[in-house]
């Protein structure tokens, strides 16, 4: 097998109701697919979850995610192909653009396509190609509203879905009243907080507020590239931080459980693995396997993916090395008017169950994905 052909696509997707963080409000993304041909006639497909702008953090923007493949990670697979022998497999992959810094979640992309690919030609689900055991995945929501009504209607729209955890963004400002409004009417929920690096230095001691509402983890407090001073205001918080932003390879994660064991408090350090912010589920799956062994707790995070990248998130939640419930459904129903499945993702109870049927184990709709591509760009690349 080689790979023939790599193509993206940008869809727009519309959120059916604006999402709110503390760097802004979303409501509309032109999301890039890659798809991957190969000479045994199959087709892969990865989602690479962009936001309109890097206010998140560098590089998830949808122009600077284009960029790089087109100038560079995918003429990178072709000369590889050209000069080394046909791609076959994730590690040969991921060697064709190891010389290129950066670009985590333009990389995620097509080896997402490629595992896909894997997963149809031996005939199993990702899951169970990623060495996942977990059959049934206990999922939360993330509530992403601009007030305090907002957070609590979603609140009461996720709880009412059968979700049992919840995490709502804050901000300097919009914190300590909200998640004690949010502690205090769903008392036996699994309750979390995200701050998107809203404090600095100065003001994170409003954070110690948060401390007596039993909140599982207080997620990236500061710096998008800051891990260091994360470990430091960590000693003086009796909840755990999470770290977020700041982790974009296993070598992060080493980094951080140095500082924070250093500090004797491992217990107090949460990863939020997002497979496309470690440049894609291989790096995923390792830093899951540290984490587990050095008894760092980890979660999987989303980034308002469709229902295609949900799912493939979801079978890395498959691995029994996952602690806590990741963001992989939308407190309100589905996130999109119109998403990427044939069927949308269910959950009961808060808990989505894996099946054994091939890859993702969803179909991808293709009718739609044609229709809602047209007009939109389209790149096409023989490698
Ligand atoms: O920080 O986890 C985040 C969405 C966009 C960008 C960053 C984040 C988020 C979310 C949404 O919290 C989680 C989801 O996809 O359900
Ligand atoms: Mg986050």
């Amino acid at each position: 097998m080689r790979i023939t052909s790599i193509s993206v696509s940008v869809v727009p997707l519309q959120l059916r109701a604006p999402f709110t963080t503390s760097f802004g409000t979303y409501e509309t993304f032109p999301r890039p697919f890659v798809v991957i041909e190969t000479s045994d006639g199959l087709r892969g497909v990865g989602e690479i979850p962009t936001l309109l702008d890097p206010a998140y953090k560098a590089e998830v923007d949808t122009p600077a995610v284009l960029t790089s493949l087109r100038e560079f990670i995918i003429p990178s697979i072709g000369r590889a192909q050209r000069e080394h022998g046909p791609i076959a497999d994730i590690p040969a992959l991921c060697e064709s653009y190891a010389w290129i810094k950066g670009a985590v979640f333009a990389k995620s992309g097509v080896e997402a396509a490629l595992w896909d690919v894997i997963a149809q030609r031996t005939g199993q689900p990702l899951w169970r190609l990623w060495g996942g055991e977990r059959r049934t995945i206990a999922v939360g929501v993330s509530i992403g509203g601009k007030t305090l009504p907002q957070v609590l209607d979603l609140a009461e729209r996720a709880a009412a879905l059968g979700y049992r955890r919840l995490k709502v963004k804050i901000w300097p400002g919009f914190d300590a009243e909200v998640a004690r409004e949010v502690r205090q009417r769903f008392p036996n929920l699994q309750l979390q907080v995200d701050a998107n690096s809203a404090y600095t230095m100065e003001n994170w001691l409003l954070l110690q507020a948060l401390d007596d509402l039993d909140l599982l983890l207080i997620e990236q407090p500061l710096y998008d590239d800051d891990i260091v001073l994360h470990s430091q205001i960590s000693r003086e918080l009796r909840t755990p931080v999470c770290l977020d932003e700041s982790i974009h390879s296993l070598r992060d994660v080493q980094a951080a459980a140095s500082l924070w064991e250093r500090n004797g408090a491992l217990d107090r350090l949460i990863v939020n693995i997002k497979p496309p912010r470690v440049s894609g589920f291989a790096e995923a799956v390792a830093i899951a396997r540290f984490c587990h062994d050095r008894g760092i707790r980890t979660w999987i995070g989303g980034m308002l993916d469709s229902a295609w990248g949900k799912a493939m998130n979801l079978n890395f939640n498959g691995l029994a090395e996952i602690d806590l419930p990741g963001d992989h459904f939308s407190p309100g129903g589905a996130y999109f008017v119109e998403d990427m499945t044939q069927i949308p993702l269910v959950a009961t109870d808060g808990e989505y169950a894996l099946t054994d049927a091939l890859s993702v184990g969803v179909v991808f709709d293709w009718d739609r994905f044609e229709r809602m591509g047209e007009g939109v760009l389209r790149e096409r690349f023989t490698v």
